[in-house]
């Protein structure tokens, strides 16, 4: 049994960190780190299996505060529990350069799992991790020795559950039975401008339950003993089935002017601060931690450090009797790409025609092969994309996002290289943007493609006469410039130019060597929006695109109607 005397008090340290933080920069929100304090005593006070002195245990449970805007209710967790975040990034609690940001961003700050804020995000992001933590135990478990066992927690508000989000990959946890999941509903009545009744009547719980979720009702959610009884339920479950937790919490509790009502949301309670700590019993000295809450959390974590070892040594036993499935752990745990794997996808022929999407086809299947911890999905669409990871028509929305490469190859040979640009960059995502329709073998090597595509941009067809134009285009559109190009003569260059976030990561004399600042004579060509092109082509270049919505037709009548042909890169080329 937990010692609810301790879990208490540390519930009110953590409501006092919380007050004094939103407090002191006089914004964000009270009411969930207030109103879910007990939650987050029971968590991270008893049931968490993790190791605050190592974030990066692999077989740790992972917790996920889909609600983002409560972030003050993780911090304060993470610090009194042991992770490496000090009292004083608690202080400076929404401080430029502090490890404590108004949401929770991932890689930022020790033991926060996933960016949140977005509302119901978070639920996105702990089935997908509730999905990795399934597959880690199927991988590599052996009947001797189960060395990945984690629990996915996340907590989720009002909000994240009227989101869509949270409803598709909410019902797609309950279908495959993800039981690694654990999903906390902090139903408090409650949203930002108005009680929760305003904006919604469903029966959330029934909801997931026909989602083929195990249900708990969580009653009285500020009752340290009736908290710790669900969800020390919930996580030794048996069902085979997800969990979802429904509790009823008190927003803003302990602010008795706001609690209960939707002024306890935000910071509007940071005026009555004062009054409520007294009324916790808290000193007038800000950011107090007491050394009995010290204490209870220094056993705690030696407890942790001893499951951890005892977890070291299974894992030991388990490399010593499986050597091959310990090399693949090791290959996924680096995101390890073979250093051949190149060299092991089929070539194609030259006179090849060839949906990019077909290409795709062939050389993920190598791909799979030799990378074996890839993980595809498919949005019901794998007859028609030919891939498991569905390809986005949307690319020049998508480029526009922070830290996507978007990369849209032009033919086999360049969808080959995108594979690979895509596998080894491992700093963050890659979205391939395939063609249907079918699109001729480029002139140039497979090599001086595969290459150029790594590089973001690359030249296609030198020029055989001093330079005089330059045409850069993506995807299915190289073909026009290339043809273009003949027709333009020999002073004209085609750059095929398949990721530009690619390119820009490049040196700088290289991106010149591409597209020399001499020849501002610049056409680009591409089917889709010419947002983003003017960088490249210069305030004297031209832009061939599609500045409206889609339309439907056969491909080359859409084609022809939208200007995406050889004549009119050649007209723009020529009015320049
Ligand atoms: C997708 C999205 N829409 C709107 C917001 C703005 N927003 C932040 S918190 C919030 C209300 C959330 O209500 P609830 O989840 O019940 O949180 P509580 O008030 O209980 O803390 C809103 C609308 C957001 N963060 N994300
Ligand atoms: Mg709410």
């Amino acid at each position: 049994m937990p010692n609810f005397e301790k879990l208490s008090a540390a519930a009110n340290i953590a409501r006092g960190l919380a007050m004094d933080a939103v407090q002191a920069c006089a914004s964000s929100h009270l009411g969930l780190p207030l109103g879910a304090a007990e939650i987050g005593a029971v968590l991270y006070g008893e049931l968490l299996r993790h190791d605050p002195a190592d974030p990066a245990w692999i077989n740790r449970d992972r917790f996920l505060l889909s609600a983002g805007h409560g972030s003050m209710f993780l911090y304060a967790w993470l610090h009194l529990c042991g992770y490496p975040l000090s009292l004083d990034e608690i202080k400076r609690f929404r401080q430029w350069g502090s490890k404590t940001p108004g949401h929770p961003e991932f890689g930022h700050t020790p033991g926060v799992e996933a960016t949140t804020g977005p509302l119901g995000q978070g639920v996105g992001n702990a089935v997908g991790q509730a999905v990795a933590a399934k597959m880690m135990a199927a991988r590599f478990n052996t009947a001797e020795h189960a060395i990945f066992d984690h629990t996915i927690w996340a907590l989720a508000g009002d909000g994240c559950m009227q989101e869509g989000v949270a409803s598709e990959a909410g019902a797609m946890a309950g279908h495959f039975k993800l039981d690694t999941l654990i999903l906390i509903y902090d139903s408090n009545y409650v949203t930002l401008d108005a009680m929760a009744v305003k904006s919604q009547s469903e029966d959330t719980a029934k909801r997931f339950e026909a989602y083929g979720y195990e249900v708990l009702h969580l009653n009285k959610g500020n009752d340290l003993v009736e908290v710790y009884d669900v969800l020390a339920r919930a996580r030794a479950s048996k069902s085979g089935k997800p969990r979802f937790v429904l509790a009823h919490t008190l927003i803003g509790k302990s602010i008795p002017e706001v609690a209960g009502t939707q002024k306890a949301h935000g910071e509007a309670g940071a005026k009555f601060v004062d009054q409520a700590r007294r009324g916790l019993g808290l000193p007038e000295e800000k950011f107090w931690v007491p050394s009995e809450v010290k204490t209870f959390f220094a056993e705690r974590r030696e407890v942790l450090a001893a499951t951890h070892a005892a977890w070291r040594e299974t894992l030991a036993a388990w490399r010593a009797k499986n050597p091959d499935l310990s090399r693949q752990l090791d290959d996924a745990n680096s995101l390890r790409v073979p250093d051949d794997l190149s060299a092991k996808i089929p070539s194609f022929a030259s006179d090849a025609k060839l949906a990019t999407r077909k290409a795709s086809e062939t050389v993920l299947q190598v791909v799979a092969a030799e990378v074996p911890y890839l993980m595809g999905a498919s949005a019901d669409l794998y007859g028609s994309t030919f891939n498991y990871i569905a390809a986005s028509t949307d690319w020049d929305e998508a480029r526009a996002m922070v830290g996507l490469d978007v990369i849209r190859p032009a033919d086999p040979e360049e969808t080959a290289g995108a594979w690979l640009a895509a596998i080894e960059h491992t700093g963050g995502p890659t979205v391939l943007a395939l063609t249907r329709q079918a699109v001729p073998m480029l002139p140039g090597t497979p090599s001086a493609k595969g290459e150029g595509v790594l590089r973001g941009g690359y030249v296609l067809v030198q020029e055989s006469a001093p330079l005089d134009t330059i045409l850069i285009a993506t995807g299915s559109e190289v073909q026009h410039a290339v043809a273009a190009a003949r027709e333009l003569g020999p002073s004209t260059r085609v750059v095929s130019f398949p990721c530009f976030s690619r390119f820009e990561r490049q040196p700088p004399d290289y991106q010149e060597s591409v597209l020399p600042s001499t020849c501002d004579r610049r056409v680009s060509v591409e089917a889709g929006v010419t947002f983003g092109w003017r960088t490249f082509v210069g305030t004297r270049g031209r832009m061939v695109g599609i500045d409206r919505y889609g339309a439907s037709a056969p491909g080359n009548v859409v084609t022809e109607a939208f200007g995406m042909t050889q004549s009119a890169v050649g007209a723009a080329a020529r009015a320049l």
